[in-house]
């Protein structure tokens, strides 16, 4: 059966960036193979970060994954640091990627420029991610744009370790979407919308209150003309209009029509009401989920058992082909 993997970082409640790139799919994957889903806190601590709001975000991040749609009956959901074969395989997995190919990483770049102080695991944060990936087996790895070069190099690491210790990993595909694979922040366009990277105006979250999402959206920076179309010097206009077809399933073409005789008030206002509604039952849903933590934790301690079946498997079968000989438990 294919396999599905994607990791998502504990940055507390997602954007809608992160919702339309990435989680929208995550819930239509969950049937196209046995398909794991990973809250990727040890990613988290490769950039400064507030130890005391580490837990509580990261169950922020799994209820908004759950309130979009994920059904713990059909996948798998786990936190990466309760499943200690990440961070050994990504030792092991260290010893077959290169510091050549880690240094032309582009969010390595962007993160670490401006910095005092970078950390070691930010720049092997690859690596990491490439266990994440591996120690599934997954075939399948749906991710945002952004994530494209990341999983390059997990490929590229999966075939040298393959072809020096023995075929042990498919090669996993990105799978990542027609549209919406970037969704711009709506104060600066030319920039993804990013939880640490954005604007607060123009990120929306998936659970801002309704009238906030509206604001948001109605206060979006767009350009000095009329048309509500895509093109050179309306990166404004046209994130919307990526944003609309996502939320109502009408192709970005049949929207330019809709609104060729109409203002950028009217469509800016179409665009919020289109996603308050589609956010609504998403917050809902979260909130209940945040009031009472036992099902939350119970979904993700029976996600810990199954991924550490599977992982603690792979990563034996890593360390066999490697050479090591590591005695078996109590042995
Ligand atoms: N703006 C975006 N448009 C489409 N997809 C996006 N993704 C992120 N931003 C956009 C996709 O969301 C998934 C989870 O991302 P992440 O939480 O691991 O962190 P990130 O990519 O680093 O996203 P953030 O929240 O925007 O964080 P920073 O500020 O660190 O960049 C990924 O599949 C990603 O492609």
């Amino acid at each position: 059966m294919a396999r599905v993997f994607s990791g998502i970082q504990p940055t507390g409640t997602k954007h809608l960036g992160n919702y339309i790139g990435a989680i929208r799919h995550y819930v239509a994957d969950q049937d196209k193979g046995e398909a794991f889903y990973c809250v990727v806190d040890l990613h988290a601590i490769s950039v400064p970060y507030e130890p005391a709001a580490l837990h509580e975000n990261t169950l922020d991040t799994a209820a908004t994954l759950l309130a979009a749609g994920l059904d713990p009956a059909r996948c798998t959901l786990f936190v990466q640091s309760h499943v200690a074969a990440h961070a050994y395989g990504a030792w092991l997995l260290g010893s077959v990627a290169t510091m050549g190919e880690l240094n032309r990483m582009t969010q390595f770049k962007e993160k670490s420029t401006g910095r005092d102080s970078v950390s070691a695991d930010l720049f092997t944060y690859p690596v990491l991610q490439a266990a994440d990936i591996l120690l599934y087996k997954a075939d399948r790895v749906p991710v945002g744009d952004d994530q494209r070069q990341h999983l390059e190099l997990a490929r590229n690491i999966a075939q040298r370790f393959n072809s020096r210790f023995g075929e042990l990993f498919p090669l996993p595909e990105a799978a990542i979407p027609a549209s919406g694979d970037r969704v711009m922040d709506l104060q600066e366009p030319d920039n993804k919308m990013s939880t640490t990277r954005g604007t607060p105006q123009g990120t929306v979250l998936v659970v801002d209150p309704p009238e906030v999402v509206a604001r948001k959206i109605r206060s979006a920076v767009t350009d000095s003309g009329r048309e509500v179309r895509r093109g050179e010097g309306k990166q404004g206009i046209g994130n919307l209009i990526e944003i609309l077809s996502v939320a109502t399933g009408e192709a970005p073409e049949a929207i330019e029509a809709a609104y060729e005789a109409k203002g950028y008030g009217d469509f800016k206002g179409d665009v919020a009401d289109a996603v308050v509604e589609l956010l609504r039952p998403i917050r809902e849903r979260y909130l209940e989920l945040r009031a009472d933590e036992t099902e939350l934790s119970g979904i993700l301690e029976r996600g810990r058992e199954r991924a550490s079946q599977v992982a603690d498997a792979t990563l034996a079968e890593m360390l066999d082909a490697m050479g090591f000989r590591v005695p078996p438990r109590g042995g």
